[in-house]
Formats: structure tokens, sequence, C-alpha cells
């Protein structure tokens, strides 16, 4: 049998995950030398690419002496976090990475609980040890401390330990060695992962672990074979979660190399690969032997905690920037997703109007903007967490909340927490002026709060939050303090007249912009909606009016991005998104239809 050793690399968002698995690439000489190849090579989807974060989980292969190495690299914001759980069950090993400044946070514990419960081998990688601020010490103490708390057997708590500056292919057992390479994580991998169990001899199972899909062969289930051998063009039996048993042919087999793909004709137990010919394959599904299927275990996948309402865009300026508007077409490209994404689930709540649940904001921003991209059109509404009912008692999801915050400006941020229902658990001293707080909070209370500590402390605060549990239901928390401006008429705007508005709050647009009644194109500076005339021109007058045209300077508008506008948005308001705009609105567009509306919600 073949010496393969399989691995995920894990971590908080940002640690290093990508950047290390360029270096595994390069360094086991994956890569020719004429061949071309990008930084972080693995984030290969264009929002990856824009974002610099990961939002899939890929596999590849190396070759390290005579193993093969499988390597899932993995997303490390929460909202992903789903993934990293199912990636999990696939291997064998993990390289756990943390930075060597910013040391455990909330995601670094969630995948090091979840990594430890399935009993995998850790190899704790402390990363950015290049970093001037760096504490390798401190660090190393915080992770020993983790696994303590979250249960480590004594075989996971004797974990070995690479320092490594990922960026610059440095990699080393020891702090006081001077330079080193990858060599030692190699080596460390084929050392303490152990070889996959499992025989090529038994009959066959493979479980499905992720979904892609290929222009010439269809659907494409990206699996870990755990038993038996596997030819291109054998009869399969794929067994369903829901227990049901399909037929199938595997029409090809796809093995990893790098960033190839290649076709291959045979797979046998230990290995990763993709099976291509079944149209009904679907992640967690086990691929088993024709006559004796046996199935794997079903995958826990994690429950949603947020949904989003997309509806049909019915905004004046509807059908004028997309392609994709009907309520069939948002239909079917809803339920596309929810075949590949299993952490989301969609539901039909009225006439053109579809519940998406998932796991936070940005999961459900990632689908709305690569939705934009492909020409659709439509408005999605304010978050709202998932309520559900635990024996009998009304429960809402609880969040890990940590941030990192300059200390002269711990108190406000603190007090804000508490209007908020965040409950402080600790407080240390980070170095550098800065202080690390963390909180237990409602998922609730954190929507909309971002913006604000950001502006709280002037963009220098860092935060990062991540599912803890479903907890009894906390009661009302304190919501945006400010009110909208909202246009009174249909138009462009002119700079004459946003000149007039821009005293009153904060502008979300410039001039020449389209708007229409309804929209809002600010934040009013007070907690009160307040309704402007955005289009209004100078009056004209033969009269020079010394200074008066000069004086138009415009403040430049605040720029709302899809997170930042949906975080912003409150019930009675909507995101309208188009291929080229993204714009807010009031749900009921006239003031005397909003005015009947609240007083019957009174
Ligand atoms: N100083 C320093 N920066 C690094 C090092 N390794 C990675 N980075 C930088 O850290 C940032 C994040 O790197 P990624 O590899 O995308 O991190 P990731 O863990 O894959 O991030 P997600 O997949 O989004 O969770 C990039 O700007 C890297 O250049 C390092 O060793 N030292
Ligand atoms: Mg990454």
């Amino acid at each position: 049998m073949q010496k393969i050793r399989n691995i995920a690399v894990i971590a908080h968002v940002d640690h290093g995950k990508t950047t290390l698995v360029d270096g595994l690439l390069e360094q086991s000489g994956t890569f020719s030398d004429h061949e071309q190849h990008d930084e972080r090579a693995m984030d290969s989807n264009a929002l990856e690419r824009e974002r610099g974060i990961t939002i899939l989980s890929k596999n590849t292969a190396i070759r390290y002496k005579d193993y093969k190495i499988n390597i899932i690299d993995t997303p490390g914001h929460a909202d992903f976090g789903g993934e990293v759980e199912r990636v999990l069950k696939m291997v064998d090993g993990v390289l756990v990475l943390v930075d060597a400044y910013e040391g455990v946070m909330p995601q670094t514990k969630f995948v090091v609980k979840k990594m430890l419960a399935l009993g995998k081998k850790p190899i704790v990688v402390i990363n950015k040890i290049d970093k001037p601020s760096a504490e390798p010490d401190r660090v190393v103490d915080e992770m020993f401390d983790l696994f303590a708390d979250m249960g480590a057997t004594d075989e996971q708590q004797d974990f070995p330990i690479v320092y490594a500056a990922a960026r610059d292919g440095i990699a080393k057992m020891d702090m006081d060695e001077e330079g080193g390479d990858f060599q030692c994580i190699f080596e460390t991998i084929i050392n303490e992962v152990p070889q996959p169990e499992g025989s090529a001899e038994n009959d066959l199972q493979a479980q499905v672990f992720t979904l892609d899909y290929d222009n010439y062969v269809g659907k494409i289930g990206i699996s870990r074979i755990f038993n038996g051998t596997v030819n291109k063009g054998d009869n399969i039996m794929l067994a369903k979660a829901d227990g049901a048993m399909v037929k199938g042919k595997i029409s090809k087999l796809i093995g990893f190399h790098g960033l190839n793909r290649m076709e291959i004709d045979q797979a046998e137990a230990g290995d990763i690969v993709a099976f291509a010919g079944m149209e009904t394959v679907d992640v967690g599904d086990t691929i088993a032997d024709v006559n004796n299927p046996v199935p794997l275990d079903p995958m826990h996948i994690e429950e949603p905690t947020l949904t989003v309402v997309f509806a049909v865009n019915d905004s004046p300026l509807a059908g004028q920037e997309g392609k994709h508007v009907t309520s069939n077409k948002l239909r079917d490209r809803l339920e596309a997703e929810m075949r590949t994404n299993v952490a989301m689930k969609l539901e039909t709540v009225g006439e053109g109007k579809f519940k998406v649940s998932g796991r936070g904001e940005l999961q459900i921003t990632v689908l709305a903007e690569n939705m934009r991209r492909e020409d659709y059109e439509f408005s999605i509404s304010r978050p709202e967490v998932i309520v559900k009912e635990i024996e009998g008692v009304k429960c809402e999801p609880f969040e890990h909340l940590v941030i990192d915050v300059p200390e002269e400006l711990s108190g406000t941020v603190i007090e804000r927490l508490g209007k908020r229902k965040a409950e402080m658990k600790s407080m240390l001293p980070m170095g550098q002026g800065f202080q690390r707080i963390e909180f237990e909070i409602p998922a609730r209370a954190l929507i909309g709060f971002r913006g604000q500590f950001l502006t709280d402390t002037k963009g220098e605060g860092i935060m990062n939050h991540s599912f803890l549990e479903f907890r009894p239901y906390s009661g009302g928390v304190e919501s945006r303090s400010y009110g909208a401006l909202i246009s009174m008429t249909d138009g462009e705007t002119l700079a004459f007249s946003l000149f007039g508005i821009q005293d009153r709050g904060v502008l979300f647009i410039g001039v020449q912009t389209k708007v229409y009644e309804g929209m809002i194109i600010g934040e009013h500076s007070r907690s009160n909606d307040l309704v402007v005339n955005p289009i209004k021109g100078k009056a004209q007058s033969n009269v020079r009016s010394s200074g008066a045209d000069e004086a138009i300077k415009l403040v430049p508008h605040r720029d709302m991005s899809l997170e930042r506008a949906l975080e912003w948005i409150e019930d009675d308001e909507l995101l309208e998104i188009t291929p080229k705009s993204i714009r807010i609105r009031k749900k009921f567009l006239t003031e005397n239809e909003r005015k009947r509306e609240s007083r019957k919600t009174k």
C-alpha cells in the first residue's frame, strides 16, 4: 500500500494557513521551476483573491520522499467553521497554526476543540515569528492551556511545536536555531501523523466532503477513501444521508497534485480523490461497494444561526442594472446554492421571498456578492438570529467575542458592550498599549456593532467572534442609535443640495447618483429619521452671490460595502443589490405608508 499522510491546516482567520500551504507546495518541489503561481495559490476563486481570505476548503497533494501527503487548506473565518468540522473527519493529523503575537483567538479555540474531540494528531505551528511584536513563548503557553482546558488526551497534549515565518519559507523546531526551512515540517508530519487506517482489500467505502462542478463531467464529489480500491468505470452504490441507496458508475477518477488535477485509473484506501459520474451526489454521502454497501457515519452539519430574506427587487430602479430579476430566477439560483453549500438552508416565505439561513453575515454576503457578479438583482433584509426552543425554553445563539483595543478606549467599548448585554469574561494587557478583553454576548447584539466599534476605536480596534452555543433568550438589546436620511423624491443628486444636507449627518452617496423616494442616502446625526431633498438645484439668479459658489465643498461620503450596509439596516429597511449598485432603502417608500405602518405596529 502507498505511504500516505492526510492533514488539514486549521487556525483562526489570517494566521497564515494558505501561505503555509504555498510553502509546503514550493519546498516539496511540487511546483516545477517554470510553473507560475500566485501568492496564496490555493485561494483560487475571485472573491477569495479580492478579499484575501479563504472561503472554501480545498485540497492538494505533495510528494515528500516516498510519501504522498494530502493537505486540506481550510477557511479561518468563523462563518465557515462548518467546513472545518467536515474536513477534520477526512484527515488523521492537523497543523494548528497560531499567530506568534495574536495568540489564541476565538476560532483557534473552535477548531482545537473540534480537532481534539475527533481524536486527531495535532502539530502546533507558531507562525509569523518574524513579527517584531511576536512573543512565541507566551503563545506556546496559551496553546498548552487551551489544549488542557479543551480536554486533550495526554498524547495530544504532548504536541510537537514548529516555529515558522511561513511567508518567508522559514521553519524550525527551536527558536534559537538560525534560518531553517520546511524540511522539519515534512519530517514532523511523516513521523507524527499516523498512516491512514483501513485496507485496500476491503469493500469500498469513501465519503464525500466537498462538491465541485466541472462543465465537462458535471458534479464531482471530493472524497476520502476509507476502505477498498476503486477503478475508473466501476459500478458503485451511493448511500445517501437519508438512507436511500442509488446505483451509479464512476465515469472518471480525478487525482490531485499541487495545483493540478489529473485523470487516474485507480485509487485505494487512505487517499483523497474526486469521483465524477454521480449526478445525485451530496456532501456526506458514502460511495460504497455495489454488492455490499455499508454507509459510513453521517456527517454532523452545524445548524445555521442567522437568517436573511432574499426577495425580488421592487424598487423604482428595479430591472435597470441586472439581467436576472424574476422570482423564478432568484429561486433557481438559491436552490442551486443549497445543493453545494450544505451549511445553508432555504425556505420560501411568500411571493418572491426566500429565507436563507447560514452561519453568519459573511457567509450570506459572500452568496449575495457572488450573485451580483452573475448579474442577479434582488433585495435582502436585516439579518435575524435564529431563535429556537430547547426543552421548552426560548433560546438564541451566543458568541464568544474577543476585542483588542488601545487601553484608553477600553472604558468606552466596555460600556457600549454592556448595553448590548455582553458579559465580560477576562481582560489582559497585550503590550504596545493594547488590552485584550473577552466577552460572551448574544449574537443578536453583535449585529450592527462592528461599525460602532470601528468608530469608537478610530479604526484601531480588532474584533473577532465565533459561535458558542444556544442559551436562553436575553431580552431586548440596544440597536442603531442614529436615524436615516431619506430622499423625498426621485432624480439625480446635485452638489448644491447635498451640501445643504451634509451637516445633518453622514452621507452614503455622492453627486450625480440616482435616488428615489424612500431611498436612504445617509445616516442622520440624531436618532429620528429625516426626509430630505437631495436633487434640489440652486435657484437661478442673475446676481452672483459672492463666495457662495466656491463654498460647495462636499465632505467625502461614507462608502457602504455590502457587509457594512447589511449591519447598518433596521427591520423596516432593505438593501437593494444589483450588479452595479448597493442601495439602502425603507421597506415602505412614501412617508404616508411609513406613518400608517408605524401606527399599526404601535
Ligand atoms: N509577517 C508575516 N506575515 C505572514 C506570515 N504568513 C502569512 N502572513 C500574512 O498573513 C496574511 C494572511 O495570510 P493567509 O495565508 O491568507 O492566512 P489564512 O490563515 O489562510 O487566512 P484565512 O484563510 O482567511 O483564514 C497575509 O497577508 C500573509 O502575507 C508570516 O510568517 N509572517
Ligand atoms: Mg487561507
